[in-house]
């Protein structure tokens, strides 16, 4: 998985915002950010997920496809949602089956964006606590399996003085320390 740090130009979200810097996996984990490659099976046998499932403890799964067509009517707002700056008070755990996107994470103790360009067999795990977005590339399609560990947690709580004083904020930032 290529990531680097984010431009920060203004103009479409779904380009690259490539700025040249790229972020090696060892900056990644000391913000808690996770990434292995497993390809896609095209049996449908998804034994390799199976087993970081069972090592996790992820006990539950679901599909998301982020299309014109998958999304229907809830398709804008939904991309709106997904690219607000938010933290969750559980991991975000997603495996690309297809297609491809942007995960945008913050850095420590700089704050700026790393921006994870993920594509199929990609999968990402951001720690509860951390402030993230996501959106697509210029491609307009991905579809991930969502993995969770019991009932989803999606709530997301954009950036405010209210997810800084977050539990789940403040023990992602003591243990980041
Ligand atoms: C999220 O929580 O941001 C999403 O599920 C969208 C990305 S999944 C490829
Ligand atoms: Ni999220």
């Amino acid at each position: 998985m290529r990531a680097y740090y984010f431009d920060n130009l203004s103009g479409d979200q779904r380009a690259p915002h490539d700025s040249g810097n790229q972020v090696d996996s060892s900056v990644l984990e000391k913000i808690g950010v996770l990434h292995w490659h497993i390809p896609v099976p095209t049996d449908g046998k998804y034994t390799a997920i199976d087993a970081v499932a069972r090592e996790r403890d992820y006990k539950n799964r679901d599909i998301i496809t982020i299309t014109k067509e998958g999304l229907g009517d809830s398709y804008e707002s939904k991309l709106k949602i997904f690219y607000e700056e938010h933290m969750h008070e559980d991991e975000e755990i997603r495996y690309i089956l297809e297609g491809s996107g942007y995960f945008d994470v913050r850095s420590h103790p700089a704050d700026d964006w790393i921006r994870c360009s993920v594509v199929a067999g990609d999968l990402l795990v951001l720690p509860p606590g951390i402030y993230h977005r996501f959106t697509l590339d210029e491609k307009n399609t991905i579809k991930a399996m969502r993995l969770f560990k019991d009932e989803p947690k999606w709530t997301p709580y954009n950036r405010s003085d209210a997810t800084d004083a977050n539990p789940y904020r403040q023990e992602y930032l003591k243990w980041i320390a």
